[in-house]
């Protein structure tokens, strides 16, 4: 027996040159009708619906009484004539001459799949291959794949390589988020939190241009709806650039993004008004958005870090994506160039969306003795950085770069809550499974 589907038409492939002709559909039973002298049988596959219409009295009866007994999301298969019919979707009917059952669902389902009864995010997440059969969420992750694949396009054309990196590390980058331990044979190792110190080495490779997107592993104890415990980050780094030319980058690569998300026939179902920013994005200094954020009421001292509460005050001042540049040195990593002689500033920024961060980067020290200098002023010791240290001793030219949170940036972009319902299986404090 063979589980291909011969000559199978997705629903909305089914044209006016279909009429009278006999066509193989596949999919998920949607919905059922029964109105008495005729049944229907709405049929989902990955484009839309197909209308199935068995006529009482013109259907053989134990074909009839089968399909009105074939539980809802079970899969189908069904052979039959194509005729037109304003009030189906797409226009067309199908008169079946055979249905097979290739696999029935139990009942009673965990999700209406329909989208007329709604469920909890949990409820949702737990039962996530049926989740994924509803538009909005379909939608979702059509939409990301879109995004990815329009990033990919966009650093390809500008003479980037992707490259991975290993996600099994021995060092942390991002002071401030904890790593998860993993037994690694006889040794302790990590499960990475960024390719930080990796697509740094690579810019004394020679590729010049690298960008990555991969997993990163944050041992964030706190649930929030902007933390996930594994995310997925975009990752560039540039030689022979500095953090200007980043940002110009990131920020014409985030418009490349929207731009190819505009014109998606699914947005509608998100009941979103997309509009692609505009460039240059607004810039402000650390000083400025600490004196607005000081502006509207909210405490927070020069050299603190911008928490979540001031964020939002400062989003909402702004009320577009906007870049913080002018970091102080001592609240950003041990990478950052510091701005130079007398400053206590170092070429960092974030890009902001109005809702939270999005991305960071930066110019990097390129100087060994600098590098060493700056990871044990963190109080961190150079000992376990070593093998990063070495590839600044044999000719590391002067680079730059970024990594955007894939994840945050979808959520921002499809005006989405929270950002575990913009991963297919997310993990976070208390989710292990799916
Ligand atoms: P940072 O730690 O700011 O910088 O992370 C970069 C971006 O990754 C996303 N992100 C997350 N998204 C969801 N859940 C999380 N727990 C999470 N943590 C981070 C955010 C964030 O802006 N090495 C630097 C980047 C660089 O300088 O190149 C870094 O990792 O969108």
């Amino acid at each position: 027996m063979t589980s291909s589907i011969q000559n199978r038409k997705y629903a909305t492939e089914i044209t006016a040159a279909n009429e009278g002709e006999r066509v193989s559909i596949a999919g998920w039973v949607h919905e059922k009708r029964d109105l008495g002298g005729v049944f229907f049988l709405i049929v989902r596959d990955r484009s839309g619906f197909a209308q199935v219409t068995l006529p009482r009295k013109k259907t053989e009866k134990e074909l009839f009484e089968r399909v009105k007994r074939v539980p809802r999301e079970s899969v189908v298969a069904i052979e039959g004539e194509v005729k037109r019919e304003q009030k189906a979707p797409n226009g067309f009917e199908i008169l079946p001459s055979r249905v097979e059952v290739l696999s029935e669902a139990s009942q009673v389902l965990p999700l209406d799949t329909t989208g007329k009864v709604g469920a909890e995010l949990d409820t949702k997440l737990d039962a996530r291959f049926m989740d994924l059969r509803t538009e909005k969420t379909k939608h979702i992750f059509v939409i990301r794949s879109r995004i990815l694949k329009a990033i990919r396009d966009f650093l390809d054309v500008r003479g980037f390589i992707e490259l991975n990196t290993p996600k099994i590390v021995s060092a942390a980058t991002e002071g401030g988020t904890a790593l998860f331990p993993i037994s690694y044979f006889e040794r302790e190792a990590f499960l990475n939190q960024s390719p930080q110190l990796y697509k740094q080495m690579l810019m004394a490779s020679g590729f010049d241009r690298v960008y990555e997107i991969a997993p990163i592993f944050r041992a964030e104890e706190h649930d929030t709806t902007k933390h996930l415990n594994e995310a997925t980050s975009i990752d560039v780094e540039v030689a022979f650039e500095d953090h200007e030319y980043v940002m110009t980058l990131l920020e014409e690569l985030i418009v490349f993004a929207y731009t190819n998300v505009v014109d998606y026939p699914g947005l509608a179902k998100l009941d979103l008004n997309l509009e692609v920013p505009k460039v240059p994005f607004r810039r402000i200094t650390y000083d400025e958005a600490i004196e607005q954020i000081s502006g509207a009421g909210e405490e927070i001292a020069w050299g603190e870090d911008i928490g979540t509460s001031a964020e939002h005050t400062l989003g909402k001042i702004i009320g577009e994506l906007y870049f913080i540049t002018d970091w102080p040195c001592a609240i950003k990593p041990f990478y950052a160039q510091p701005a130079g002689e007398g400053k206590d500033t170092c070429n960092a920024f974030d890009l902001m969306h109005p809702r939270l961060e999005l991305s960071s980067g930066s110019q990097r020290v390129h100087s060994y003795e600098l590098l060493k200098q700056q990871i044990e002023s963190k109080g961190l010791s150079a000992d376990s950085f070593e093998f990063y240290l070495d590839s600044f001793r044999y000719g590391m030219p002067p680079h730059a770069g970024w990594g955007l949170g894939a994840e945050r940036l979808l959520m921002c972009m499809l005006e989405i809550g929270n950002i575990r319902e913009v991963v297919l299986f997310p993990r976070d404090r208390k989710r292990l499974v799916p």
